[in-house]
This record gives structure tokens, sequence and C-alpha cells, in this order.
């Protein structure tokens, strides 16, 4: 994908039904997978506005429209949810901008496919979890998003990037990637590869179960990493899911487990010391707590005790990921110096450890967080 300049983005913004002239642009935000820009625009009375313009990366969702299709549906339905229980469907829910043709996106004369939303403003995303309560306020947006979604017709959604989750298959990648061997460095991560293939076991917890139909498929999110969601910035509380691009059939526990991947590890995800990694048993059993009080009048036994195990695999999944993309030559992940995917790797690695050592603990946290909201608690 090309370099964007501010030009470029002022002439995408002349497609969308913008309110008023661009007048700045500029990269916003940590995502790893699309191109994020912030747009000012003001109209004749001086009156500003602000939208979000992204360039989807057509090289991971290679089918934008259905993106888009799935975007539209899913926030129409959150908002309708919203309003109903008297919210601020414009704060708390993604507002899709369509193009000046009607269209939900955009294609660029160079294919890129380009897609505006209102900025939600005064509001800010964080990559690490500072605090257990922070954490909880995170875990009872993403569970209430769920539950807006708990009666969303699932057939209705395009599977945008196919078996995303499913860890059996990010197994059979990551061997792939070592067989390959694309960027000649297997060699030198030997133990990285030895610790990621010591889980090879437990990747079809979640898929076994699917398919035998003891957990059910739901819709969720799927990319609930913290940065995924907005806080107010006046009152620090969850605000707003973004980064929907993801949403489609799937788990509970992989929306529990992403999200305990980012905010239930002490270090930052990109941290490349790894003695700073470890899970937060204070914030896991906050957002145990934030999440099943959204959650738990809807879900069964089952899902709640897979949660933990989403937790593991989720975090084992993006070890694999990113060590698979480091191997293949960082065709995947966004970086920014070329060692990156191998400590984001490491860092996992050590995170899905420390998982694994503690997993008795924070089943028996989860078992008593569920007592505590059934409110069975002594
Ligand atoms: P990516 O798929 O690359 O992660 P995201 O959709 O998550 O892209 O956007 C990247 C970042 O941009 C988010 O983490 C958030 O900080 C910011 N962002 C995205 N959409 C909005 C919005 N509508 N209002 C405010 N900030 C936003
Ligand atoms: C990507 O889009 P973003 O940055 O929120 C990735 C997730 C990974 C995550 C790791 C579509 O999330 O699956 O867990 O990076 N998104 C996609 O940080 O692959
Ligand atoms: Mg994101």
């Amino acid at each position: 994908m090309q370099e964007l300049h501010t030009g470029d983005v002022f002439a995408v913004c002349s497609a969308f039904a913008l309110h008023g002239t661009p007048v700045s642009a500029e990269p916003f935000g940590n995502g790893h997978i699309n191109d994020t820009f912030r747009v000012r625009t003001q109209d004749a009375d001086g009156q500003a506005t602000e939208y979000i313009l992204q360039r989807i990366n057509t090289s991971i969702f290679r089918d934008p429209l259905a993106v888009m299709r799935n975007i539209r549906a899913v926030t129409e339905h959150v908002a309708q949810r919203i309003r109903a229980r008297g919210g601020d469907a414009l704060r708390q829910t993604l507002t899709v901008v369509s193009a000046r043709d009607g269209a939900p996106c955009h294609f660029d004369p160079d294919g890129g496919c380009w897609r505006a939303d209102l900025m939600i403003t005064d509001s800010v995303s964080h990559d690490t979890a500072d605090s257990p309560e922070m954490f909880e306020s995170a875990a009872r947006t993403f569970g209430e998003f769920f539950m807006d979604l708990d009666d969303f017709p699932a057939d209705q959604l395009a599977e945008t990037i196919p078996l995303f989750h499913n860890t059996p298959n990010r197994l059979r990648q990551f061997e792939e990637a070592v067989a390959r061997d694309a960027a000649g460095r297997a060699q030198g991560v030997q133990r990285e590869i030895a610790d990621v293939r010591a889980f090879a076991g437990e990747t079809g917890y979640l898929t076994d179960r699917l398919v035998d139909g003891r957990l059910p498929l739901r819709v969720t999110h799927n990319d609930t990493k913290l940065n995924n969601i907005l806080f107010d910035s006046r009152t620090n509380e969850g605000l707003c899911v973004i980064d929907l691009d993801t949403v489609m059939p799937g788990l509970t526990a992989y929306d529990f487990g992403d999200a305990i991947r980012v905010g239930g590890n002490t270090a930052d995800e990109g941290d490349p010391d790894i003695s700073h990694v470890s899970i937060s048993i204070p914030n896991f059993t906050a957002f145990a707590r934030g999440f099943l009080s959204a959650v738990h009048g809807v879900i069964t036994d089952e899902e709640t005790a897979s949660l933990v195990m989403g937790a593991k695999l989720m975090t084992w999944e993006c070890a694999s990921r990113f060590l698979a993309d480091y191997l293949n030559g960082d065709v995947y992940f966004k970086i920014h110096y070329p060692t990156q995917n191998l400590d984001r790797a490491r860092n996992q690695i050590a995170l899905v450890q420390d998982i694994d050592r503690h997993q008795a603990q924070l089943e028996a946290i989860i078992e008593s967080v569920l007592r505590e909201v059934r409110g069975e608690k002594d």
C-alpha cells in the first residue's frame, strides 16, 4: 500500500457527504490494520466538525463492501437499542457517513477503499488498562455491546475474515510459516517456535466444543482489545465499542479472552521487556465482574467454563500470529521497527505461559464472580 499524504486524504474527503470543507487531516490512533485519519472540516459559519477517515486494509479484508454492509447493519441495530434505553446513539455507537453516491465506502483511483465515520469527540482510547476500575468499565461496555447483539440475526453477517479465531487453523498457518521461512528468520527464533508449539495440544478446546454443540455460536466482536473501545474523557467511563470490521458469528470466549489478552496484561502488548509481562489478577477479576454482570443472564454454564481457556487461546493465537508474521517478513501487522512482531510474539508467549500457570486460580475467580453477580455471594 502506498504512503498517504494530507492532500490524498483531502481528495478522498470530496467523495463523502461531509459537512463543510476539510481543513486538516492527520494520522490517528494505534491500530495495527487500517490507515486511520482524523479530519477536521469547517463550514461557511466557521463551525468545525470532526470525522474519522479510514482506508480499509483490503489485503486483509478482501471484500470491503461486505465489511461495510455488516457494519451498517450492526450499528443500526445497536443504535436502535441505545435509543430505546434513552442513550445517545451518536456517541455510544459508530455512525457511518455515506459516500456522495450513497455507497457505504468509496474506492479511490488506486483501488483503495475508504470509509468515513463521525468522530466521537471528547473520547479517548487506551492501549493498556490503567486501573481495574477502568477495565471493569470497559468490560461493562463490551458486555452491553454483546447484549445489544444478542437478538441480531447472525445469518445476515458475512464472515469478513474466514476462520479468524479458529485456533487449529491458526496452528496450521503458523506451521506453514515456519516451513516456508520466507524471510529466512526461523533459525534465529527456534526457542519462540518451541514455545508456541508447546500449546498445540490445547488449540482445539473451543472449536471442538463449537462443533459438538456444547458452545453456542453468537454474534461477537472478535477484536476486543482495549483500544477498540472509546472512553468518555469527561467521565472516564467506557463509551463506545469501535473497530467493527470483524463483527461476525463467534464464541463468547473469543471476546472475553481477547480483552483479557490486552487489558489483563501488566505490560503493553508491544512492550519488548517481557519481565513486565504477567496476568494481572486484579484486572482479570475486574473484567470478569464487568462482563459477567452484563451477560450472565444469557450465557450458559459451558460458556462460563470456557472463558479462561478463551483468554489462554486468544493470547496463544496472537503469539502464533505475530511470530508467523515475523517469519513471513512482516506482511500483516503494521510495524514501526524491524523486530517489532518478534517482540510482540515474545510478549504474548510470556503472557500465555503466565495464564497457564494461573489457570486454576483464574477459573476459581470466574466461579466466585459469577456467584457474586447472581447475588449468591455469602
Ligand atoms: P484498526 O483496525 O487499524 O485498529 P480502528 O478502527 O481501531 O482501526 O481505529 C484506530 C483508532 O482510531 C482507534 O483505536 C481509536 O483510537 C480511533 N478511532 C477510530 N474510530 C473512531 C471514532 N469514530 N471516533 C474517535 N476515535 C476513533
Ligand atoms: C489487530 O485492528 P486492531 O489493531 O484493533 C488484529 C487483531 C489482533 C490485534 C493484535 C483484523 O487488531 O486480530 O488481535 O491486531 N485485527 C485483525 O494487537 O487482524
Ligand atoms: Mg483497532
